[in-house]
């Protein structure tokens, strides 16, 4: 699927872009605009509803010419069939990567050793509707003939950042009369606040873990069921309060759920990628089996844009390439992302964990460590908020950060001038990253010499600007998918797996071996470095008993 014979940056396309590098880092986007008035309107890419202006980058044509170049010669096309066909592209768990499956409509037929997954997706979402208009319509009562008011989503990593982010998105089109909550963090106080204003006979509880082994979530869990039973004091009432998404049915019914109250979803949906799988149930809850089949509908149309859309113009394609230009050439170490939509104030943290959990790997897919950066720091906070607190850095620091500017033309709660304000932060920030104010210029304004150095924007921060008309559930999902897929894009250049965690795996080990060491009644042999020692010791000294 790549040329793994030629090392990557020895190939022919990666030193081609070495070399434009050097022709053309100097450049400033003050010329690239001036010199050429039609760049605004030719460096865009409109597809399926979104409008990404990438004008606004530290590039020439010839420079997407050879990044075109590099993404053909890392055989992005055989790979992007390749994850579509269900190949097990994931090579270190042996896994096919198939989230595109989870949105494919009934009646495509996608394959995984040799059976088509379609039918069984199908049938978990007809599932997981026909739950969630029972506890929408007040039919799905509690233990004792109450209605559900809340819905508490317990999960972490790809069981939680997925669906609080895409809760908070589709706020606008989710009952009011439910409330959904999110409880991740085994700190208990991330479970005691979610719950101590909650009537447990009102409650229902979705136990989210794809392995259902996950130490924060059985805990959080466990503790959950304790609460429940404390109050309703039947075992029985957990059928009616605890529902369990999990590929793992055997642990789901020993924590004591029904199998019948369990969705199901399956190991080619890896965590990061799975909100359009059963994970999604508290956000179906929410905005409803309709609203959610437009978001898969949203996704589906991504993939196939991805799939099918010629490379110079296919929006996935192009964000990769873009932010792969400034991670491997201009040595830019994060990139963030900036929606000017205050519903979507979590997606920064969702496409954190997307993306760095991907692309956070040091080896290639052969396990051979690679000689260039992969996967960028990804961060972010909602505009304008973010104006008023990081942005100074981008403007005048010494760091080269792109940025991902995510605006619509309508606002979901049209009211006065506010909307207006918003978009016309986006469009100034993003017009004073690139051209930035020059000393002449201040020095124009009769600025004191003195701080005409201090009040001198340099500019040329470069940044991409995704403009939509609303955000939908459809537009939601095009919106994910497309950074899935730009994820996708990078991982194959760079020749890595994306869909492996093994840092997760080590953060899930290591702790368990600790614990016992913090909890035992008698002092017990301690064999880390001093450091872990000590801090082992101080804790045990003044820890709370009991
Ligand atoms: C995602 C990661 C990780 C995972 C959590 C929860 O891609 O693998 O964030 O989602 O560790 O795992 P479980 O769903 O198995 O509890």
């Amino acid at each position: 699927m790549t040329n793994g014979a030629v090392p990557l940056t020895q190939s022919i396309a990666w030193k081609a872009l070495l070399e434009h590098y050097e022709a053309v880092k100097g450049l400033h986007m003050r010329d690239l605009f001036a010199k050429d008035p039609g760049r605004g309107a030719r460096l865009v890419c409109e597809a399926q509803g979104i409008y990404l202006d990438y004008s606004k980058n530290r590039l020439t044509d010839d420079t997407m010419r050879l990044l075109l170049d590099l993404a053909d010669a890392a055989g992005l096309r055989v790979a992007i069939d390749a994850m579509f066909r269900g190949e097990k592209l994931n090579v270190t768990e042996h896994r096919a990567v198939l989230h595109v499956a989870l949105r494919a409509p009934a009646g495509a037929a996608i394959r995984v050793d040799g059976e088509n997954v379609v039918p069984k997706v199908q049938a978990v979402i007809e599932k997981m509707a026909g739950f969630a208009n029972l506890v929408r319509s007040g039919q799905w009562k509690g233990h004792t003939g109450k209605r559900i008011r809340t819905v508490v989503n317990i999960g972490i990593g790809g069981s939680d950042l997925g669906p609080v982010m895409a809760y908070e998105a589709l706020r606008a089109y989710s009952d009011r009369a439910l409330t959904v909550r999110f409880v991740s963090n085994v700190d208990a106080t991330d479970i005691a606040e979610s719950t101590r204003d909650l009537d447990p006979a009102e409650t229902l509880f979705l136990i989210c873990s794809k392995t259902f082994t996950t130490q924060e979530t059985l805990t959080n869990a466990q503790t959950a069921r304790a609460w429940c039973l404390q109050a309703l004091k039947n075992d029985a009432a957990v059928a009616r309060h605890f529902v369990a998404v999990s590929t793992n049915a055997g642990e789901v019914e020993k924590f004591g759920i029904d199998p019948a109250n369990m969705f199901e979803f399956w190991d080619w949906v890896g965590g990061r990628y799975s909100l359009p799988s059963a994970i999604g149930l508290s956000l179906m809850v929410a905005i409803g089996p309709e609203r959610f089949r437009e978001m898969l509908a949203g996704y589906h149309a991504m993939d196939e844009h991805f799939r099918t859309a010629p490379f110079d113009k296919n929006l996935p394609v192009l964000l990769g390439l873009i932010g792969l230009w400034y991670g491997n050439f201009f040595g830019a170490e994060s990139h963030a992302i900036l929606p000017y939509d205050h519903y979507l104030g979590r997606l920064s943290a969702y496409l954190q964990q997307l993306d760095m959990e991907s692309n956070g790997k040091r080896v290639d897919r052969g396990g051979s460590v690679v000689n260039y950066q992969t996967g960028p720091v990804i961060w972010g906070q909602p505009g304008t908020n973010g104006q008023h607190a990081f942005y100074q850095l981008i403007h005048q620091g010494t760091k080269l950060i792109p940025c991902d500017f995510i605006g619509f033309c309508r606002s979901l709660n049209p009211m006065g001038q506010h909307h207006d304000l918003l978009a016309s932060n986006l469009f100034a920030q993003t017009e004073a990253l690139a051209f930035g104010k020059t000393a002449a210029e201040v020095e124009a304004e009769g600025v004191t010499p003195a701080l005409v150095s201090h009040r001198t924007f340099p500019g040329n921060h470069p940044t991409n600007t995704i403009l939509v008309e609303e955000l939908t559930p459809e537009m939601l999902g095009k919106l994910i998918a497309l950074y899935e897929h730009k994820v996708f894009v990078q991982g194959t250049v760079w020749r890595i797996n994306s869909f492996d965690q093994w840092g997760v795996e080590l953060g899930k080990v290591l702790a368990k071996r600790i614990t016992p060491e913090l909890t035992s009644g008698t002092d017990p042999d301690l064999r880390h470095d001093s450091s872990t020692n000590e801090l082992i010791r101080r804790y045990r000294r003044f820890r709370r008993m009991g």
